[in-house]
C-alpha cells in the first residue's frame, strides 16, 4: 500500500495527470479508502509542491501541472466521497474570494460537505461579495464558506460579511472561512462564525451549524 501511495505522490509532483489517474485507480482497486488516498497521497504531494515553490525549485507552471494532476485524481475520488440522492442536511454556498484563483482546497471542502449530506452551491473562484450575497438569497443557504489562499485576497472575506449585513442576511446565515493564511484569530477578527483548517473539519463545523 505504501508503494501505491508513494506513486500517487510522485504522479502529482511530476504534474503527470495520466499517471496520477492511473495510480489512483490502482489504489482504489487495491481497496485503499478514498479518504486515505487523499490524506496520505494527494494532499502531502500538494504540500510538497508548495514547499518546492517556496524554495525556488518549482515555478508557477510546475504548480499548475501538479494542480491539474491533483484534480484528475480528485475527479475519481469524488463519487466515492459523495453521498447521492439523500435529503440534504443543509445548504452551503461556497466560493474562493475575489481576486483568488486557488480552488483545490475549496473543491475538497465541497466534496467533504457533499459527503456529509449538504447541498453545495459552488460559485467557483474569484467570487465577489455581490455574487455571494445573491447566491445566499436565491438558495436560502444556511452556511456560507469562503476560501482564500493569498494574504492579498483574504481581506475580501470581511467585505462579503459587510455585504451580507447590508443585505439584511447576516443573521440568517453562518459564515465559515478557511484557506492556508486563515486562522481562528482572523476569523474572529472579521466577525466570521468559524474557521476550519481542513476539509473534514470544515464539514464537521458546517454540521454543527445545522444540528
Ligand atoms: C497550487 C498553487 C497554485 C496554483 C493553483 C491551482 C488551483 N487550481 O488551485 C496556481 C499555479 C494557479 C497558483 C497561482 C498563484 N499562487 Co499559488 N499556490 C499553490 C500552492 C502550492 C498549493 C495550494 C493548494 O492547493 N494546497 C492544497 C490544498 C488542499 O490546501 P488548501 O488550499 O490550504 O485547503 C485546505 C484548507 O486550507 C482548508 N480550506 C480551504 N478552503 C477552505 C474554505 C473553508 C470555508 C474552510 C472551512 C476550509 C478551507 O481545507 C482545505 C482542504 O483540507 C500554495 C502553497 C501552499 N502551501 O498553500 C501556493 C500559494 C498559495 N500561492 C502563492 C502565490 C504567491 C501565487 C501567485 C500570486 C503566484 C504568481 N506569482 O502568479 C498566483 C496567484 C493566482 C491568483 N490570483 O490566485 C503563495 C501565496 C503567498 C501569500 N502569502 O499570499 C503560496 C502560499 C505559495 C508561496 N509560499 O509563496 N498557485
Amino acid at each position: 500500500m505504501k508503494e501505491i501511495i508513494e506513486s500517487i505522490k510522485e504522479g502529482v509532483l511530476q504534474g503527470d495527470r495520466e499517471k496520477t489517474v492511473e495510480f489512483v485507480e490502482n489504489a482504489i482497486n487495491a481497496g485503499i479508502s478514498a479518504e486515505k488516498i487523499l490524506k496520505k497521497g494527494m494532499m502531502p504531494a500538494m504540500a510538497e509542491a508548495g514547499r518546492l515553490f517556496e524554495e525556488g525549485e518549482y515555478f508557477v507552471p510546475e504548480l499548475l501541472v501538479a494542480a491539474r494532476a491533483m484534480q484528475g485524481g480528485m475527479d475519481l475520488l469524488k463519487p466515492l466521497l459523495v453521498v447521492e440522492d439523500v435529503e440534504p442536511v443543509g445548504k452551503v454556498v461556497l466560493g474562493t474570494v475575489k481576486g483568488d484563483l486557488h480552488d483545490i482546497g475549496k473543491n475538497l471542502v465541497a466534496m467533504m460537505l457533499k459527503g456529509a449530506g449538504f447541498e453545495v452551491t459552488d460559485l467557483g473562484t474569484d467570487v465577489d461579495a455581490e455574487k455571494f450575497v445573491e447566491a445566499v438569497k436565491s438558495s436560502g443557504a444556511h452556511v456560507i464558506g469562503m476560501s482564500a489562499l493569498l494574504t492579498t485576497t483574504m481581506v475580501n472575506m470581511p467585505v462579503t460579511i459587510e455585504a451580507l449585513k447590508t443585505a439584511g442576511l447576516r443573521d440568517k446565515v453562518r459564515v465559515m472561512v478557511g484557506g492556508a493564511p486563515i486562522t481562528q484569530a482572523y476569523a474572529e477578527q472579521i466577525g466570521a462564525d468559524g474557521f476550519a483548517p481542513d476539509a473534514s473539519q470544515a464539514a464537521r463545523l458546517a454540521l454543527s451549524y445545522v444540528s
